[in-house]
């Protein structure tokens, strides 16, 4: 499996709710690796351009006012398939269809407020780490608990 970068980010209810820390957790427990971090109300262009695929749908002007209507927690977490271990982790995008044991299962109740963002293939996280994140805020270094968490 390829060591991956992925791009997700606490939206504004999940700060708003005190969840971050809760959110974090989940992925530093899992063996994910964070790369770079940013708390950050996200202009609206910036949004407009994050969400560029849902422009023209029902839902596109509530999901940008949404997502700019305070600030959110923005990372870039790395590890073995990091993308889809991310994707699984938060759950369906509707959060009474997300398992429980899911950021979204665990937490949300209804698809406009669903707590997380997460990269959906390598290309999509490539492409969203570079709206938000310059590349020398992408930091390298060697983290020890690899060793053990990696065979
Ligand atoms: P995901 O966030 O699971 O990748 P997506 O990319 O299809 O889902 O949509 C982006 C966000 O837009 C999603 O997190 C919540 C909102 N959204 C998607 N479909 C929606 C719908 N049918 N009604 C309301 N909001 C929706
Ligand atoms: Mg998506």
């Amino acid at each position: 499996m390829p060591i991956e970068q992925t791009y997700l980010m606490v939206k504004p209810d999940g700060v708003q709710r005190g969840l971050c820390g809760e959110i974090l957790s989940r992925f530093e427990n899992k063996g994910l690796k964070i790369v770079a971090m940013k708390f950050m109300v996200i202009r609206k262009d910036v949004a407009e351009n994050h969400y560029g695929e849902h422009k023209g749908k029902g839902f596109y002007d509530s999901l940008i006012s949404y997502i700019i209507s305070g600030p959110v927690l923005a990372m870039v977490l790395e590890g073995d398939n990091a993308v889809a271990v991310c994707r699984n982790m938060m759950g369906k995008t509707n959060p009474q269809d997300s398992a429980p044991g899911t950021i979204r299962g665990d937490f949300g109740m209804v698809t406009g407020m669903n707590l997380i963002h997460g990269s959906d293939s390598p290309a999509s996280a490539a492409r969203e780490i570079s709206i938000f994140f310059k590349p020398e805020e992408l930091i390298t270094y060697k983290r020890t608990a690899d060793d053990w968490i990696y065979e």
